[in-house]
């Protein structure tokens, strides 16, 4: 059984905060990189529920020698971990790709979905399944050119209908159960179309406030459920007053909506 969903809403509720924090660390070396990484996450692991972890940390400090040291960390601060691979190769490598970052600690991991099922993503979800861990779906990236292959217009031969790819996307991270659905924060309109399909049963992670742009509000009120949030904390001068606001400024968001179902309007 996959269990991660609702481990990250144990955490959430716990924590009272649903900022993600991608711990995208650069330093002129390892030893910087590691140091800085653990530091920030002690730092801010009062306010956020997760962690994320990129390429800025597996590249450099390796996975079983290094990465697996913060994550054993989070581990110990009772945070779940993701692994943002972007998993996208054929079936019998992402399965140990998805077999090594599980092995190595990761609650998580991220794929995409234009490699398709069959021989594709079923082996990750397999092994998810297998260990219990997650895998959440890229549905609709970030980056100004989302559009070009995120954005296409897909024609269905059977049914002879027209849909933009995000959407099928979105149709396949339901059918296929994935545990949370990747939408960017600076495509709003994209966010409340993607959780029109979804509702919640696949909750929406969202990258791409701050520094790309996008708006916390607009992407809380659009449907976003997960805020993946980088350099806005990272990268500044004291990242646990940054990961603090941020954590506070969602939550009134949150609570301003909840007040208004509340009363009906
Ligand atoms: O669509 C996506 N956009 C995005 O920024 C999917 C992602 N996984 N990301 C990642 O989220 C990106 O690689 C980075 O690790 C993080 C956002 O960081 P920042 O822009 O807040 O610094």
């Amino acid at each position: 059984m996959r269990r991660f969903k609702s481990l990250l809403e144990g955490v959430e509720r716990k924590k009272n905060s649903r900022i993600i924090l991608a711990l995208d660390v650069v330093a002129e070396n390892r030893k910087k990189i590691f140091s800085r990484s653990i530091q920030i996450l002690d730092e801010v692991c009062e306010y956020i529920c997760a962690l994320k972890i990129n390429h800025h940390l597996v590249l450099p400090l390796g996975l079983f020698n290094g990465v697996k040291r913060i994550l054993d960390r989070a581990k110990d601060l009772e945070l779940p971990a993701i692994m943002d691979c972007k998993a996208n190769d054929v079936g019998s490598t992402n399965r140990i790709i998805a077999e090594n970052y599980f092995k190595a600690g990761f609650d998580a991991i991220i794929a995409n979905p234009f490699v398709g099922w069959e021989d594709g993503l079923q082996p990750i979800f397999e092994v998810a399944e297998k260990m219990g861990r997650g895998v959440i779906l890229l549905v609709y990236m970030s980056h100004r050119s989302a559009w070009e292959g995120y954005g296409q217009k897909i024609y269905d031969e059977n049914t002879g209908s027209i849909k933009p790819q995000y959407v099928v996307f979105a149709e396949k991270a339901l059918a296929w159960k994935a545990d949370g659905a990747i939408v960017g924060a600076t495509y709003p309109e994209k966010i409340s179309e993607v959780h029109a399909i979804l509702g919640k049963d696949v909750p929406i992670y969202s990258p791409g406030v701050g520094v790309q742009g996008g708006d916390l509000e607009r992407a809380i009120l659009a449907g976003a459920h997960y805020l993946i949030i980088g350099r806005s904390i990272v990268e500044v001068k004291e990242p646990a007053e940054a990961a603090r606001r941020l954590r506070d400024a969602s939550n009134k968001i949150i609570n301003s909506i909840d007040c208004g179902m509340n009363l009906g309007s």
